[in-house]
C-alpha cells in the first residue's frame, strides 16, 4: 500500500487499488458465510443488497473534533467551515458507501444555499434534515434564549424562535432537505422555576406555527431529551411528551429518538415499538452512551442494544407495518478520535446491526414466543447477533464502489495529513461540543 500515500480517498481508482489485494479473501469469506446461512435456510444476497441500500446521514457538526464543557482538543486538519465539512463527509461516503446525505445545523453551517447545494452535488452528497438552534444566543441576536425559546414566557422571544425555525425551513427548501429536526433545550433547573403545564402549551402553540410553515412534503422531527442543559425539567423530556406534541401538531409531525437522550437502562427498543404502533417514528440520532448524553460512537458501548432496535425495525417490516421510513442519522461528538474514522466505523456498526436483525428467524422466534419457550426465543435473537456478518458488510461496500477496508484505505490516503497542510490550525474554542 506504500505507493498509495497522499492519495485522494474519493478517487475510485484509489479505492479499487486498495480493494484489489482484499477481494479474493472477501470472496472466500462471503462464500463460507453463504453456505453457513443456507444451512439456516437464509439466502445471503438479498440481505447484502438490503444492507447496501441502507443509508445513514452524517451530522455536519460531527466531522470536527467535539468537546465537553471542560475542554475541546482540536485535532490536525479540522474543517474550517461547512465546505470543508462537506469535503470530509464525501470522504466518509466514498469509503463506506453508506452516508450519501448530510444533516446541517443552522446557523453553525450558514452559507449561501446555492453554493452549498452545488458543492454537495459535485461531491455526490444530498442534504438530510436541517437542525435549528435556539439553545444558544448568536452574536447580534435581539433576545436571549437563557430562559427558553419556543416556550419562553415572553411572546417576543417565542416569536424570534419561531422565525428562526421558519428561516431554517426556507434554507432547507433551497438545499433540497425534506425535514426540520426540532430539539429545544427549554426547561428548568429548579422546581417552581417553570409552570410545567403552561410551558408545554406554549411549546404546542409555537410548534404549531412552525408546522404551518412546513412545505407539503416536509416532516417535523421532534427530538426529546431527558435533561441537559436543563437539570430539573425539560419541556420535551421524553417520548411521551414528544408523542403528545406530534399527535397534536399533525400527520407530518413525527418523533425522533436520540439514543443518548434517555436515562441509563431505559428500554429504547420498546419506545421504538410504541412509536411505530402510533405511526409516529420519524427518525433516529444514533450514538452510544454509558451514563448521560455521551454522544459516543454507535455500537461502541452496547452493540446488543443497537441490534435490538434494528430487530424491532425489521420485525415491523416483517409484520408489514405500513409507511415505516425513519430517517437514520448519526449524532455523535468525537472528542478523542479522528471524526472521519469514527463516522465511517459508526455507519458500519449500524449496517452490522441491520444485517444481524435480518438474520433473525422470525417464524421460529414467533413460535417460541407463542409456546413460551423462553430460552429458545432469547437464543433466536442471540444467534443472529453473534453471526459475524463482516463479509456481507464488505461485499455491500464493494457493490457500492466503496472500500472493502475503509479505515485502512482512509489511513493509506493520508487524507488527515493532507488536511493538516491545507487547513491551518484555527484557534479553536477551548471548550464546548463544537
Ligand atoms: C441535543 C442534540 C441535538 C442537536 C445537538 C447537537 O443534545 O442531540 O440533536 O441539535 O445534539
Ligand atoms: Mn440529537
Amino acid at each position: 500500500m506504500n505507493d498509495l500515500h497522499s492519495a485522494n480517498p474519493r478517487d475510485p481508482d484509489f479505492i479499487s487499488r486498495c480493494n484489489a489485494p482484499l477481494r479474493a479473501e472477501l470472496e472466500a469469506d462471503y462464500d463460507t458465510l453463504t453456505h453457513q446461512l443456507q444451512r439456516r435456510g437464509l439466502e445471503i444476497d438479498p440481505i447484502m443488497h438490503a444492507v447496501a441500500d441502507f443509508h445513514v446521514a452524517i451530522p455536519s457538526w460531527g466531522v470536527g473534533t467535539g468537546g465537553t464543557r471542560f475542554a475541546r482538543f482540536p485535532g490536525p486538519g479540522e474543517p474550517r467551515d461547512v465546505f470543508d465539512k462537506l469535503e470530509d463527509c464525501a470522504v466518509i461516503h466514498a469509503l463506506s458507501g453508506a452516508t450519501p446525505t448530510v444533516s446541517l445545523h443552522l446557523p453553525w453551517d450558514q452559507a449561501e444555499p446555492r453554493a452549498l447545494r452545488e458543492r454537495a452535488s459535485e461531491l455526490g452528497l444530498r442534504f438530510a434534515a436541517v437542525n435549528s438552534n435556539t439553545f444558544q444566543d448568536q452574536r447580534g441576536q435581539a433576545l436571549s434564549y437563557k430562559f427558553g425559546s419556543l416556550t419562553h414566557t415572553d411572546p417576543a422571544v417565542r416569536e424570534q424562535a419561531v422565525a428562526h425555525n421558519i428561516g431554517c425551513i426556507r434554507i432547507g427548501e433551497a438545499l433540497g432537505s425534506k425535514a426540520l429536526t426540532l430539539w429545544i433545550a427549554d426547561g428548568a433547573n429548579f422546581p417552581g422555576q417553570q409552570h410545567l403545564a403552561y410551558a408545554f402549551e406554549r411549546y404546542l402553540e409555537s410548534a404549531a406555527r412552525i408546522y404551518a410553515a412546513l412545505p407539503a412534503d416536509w416532516q417535523l422531527l421532534i427530538e426529546h431529551k431527558m435533561y441537559e442543559p436543563a437539570f430539573y425539567a425539560t419541556v420535551i423530556q421524553d417520548w411521551g411528551s414528544s408523542l403528545m406534541a406530534a399527535q397534536s401538531l399533525g400527520t407530518r409531525a413525527l418523533c425522533l429518538v436520540d439514543l443518548g437522550h434517555h436515562a441509563p437502562h431505559v428500554n429504547i427498543e420498546m419506545i421504538v415499538t410504541r412509536l411505530i404502533r402510533a405511526g409516529k417514528l420519524g427518525g433516529f440520532h444514533f450514538n452510544d452512551s454509558k451514563y448521560g448524553d455521551d454522544d459516543l460512537d454507535a455500537g461502541s458501548i452496547d452493540p446488543y442494544r443497537l441490534f435490538l432496535i434494528f430487530n424491532e425495525l425489521v420485525d415491523a417490516q416483517w409484520r408489514r407495518v405500513g409507511a415505516l421510513q425513519p430517517a437514520h442519522m448519526l449524532d455523535q461528538s468525537h472528542n478523542v478520535t479522528d471524526p472521519i474514522e469514527s463516522l465511517i466505523s459508526s455507519a458500519i456498526e449500524l449496517q452490522r446491526a441491520y444485517a444481524q436483525a435480518l438474520l433473525v428467524d422470525r417464524a421460529q422466534l414467533a413460535d417460541c414466543q407463542q409456546r413460551n419457550d423462553v430460552l429458545m426465543a432469547a437464543l433466536a435473537l442471540k444467534r443472529a447477533f453473534t453471526t459475524d456478518v463482516a463479509p456481507i458488510l464488505a461485499r455491500a461496500r464493494l457493490e457500492r464502489g466503496a472500500a472493502i477496508d475503509p479505515l485502512a484505505a482512509y489511513r493509506a490516503s493520508a487524507y488527515r495529513k493532507q488536511c493538516a497542510k491545507l487547513r491551518p490550525v484555527k484557534d479553536g474554542s477551548r471548550s464546548g461540543i463544537v
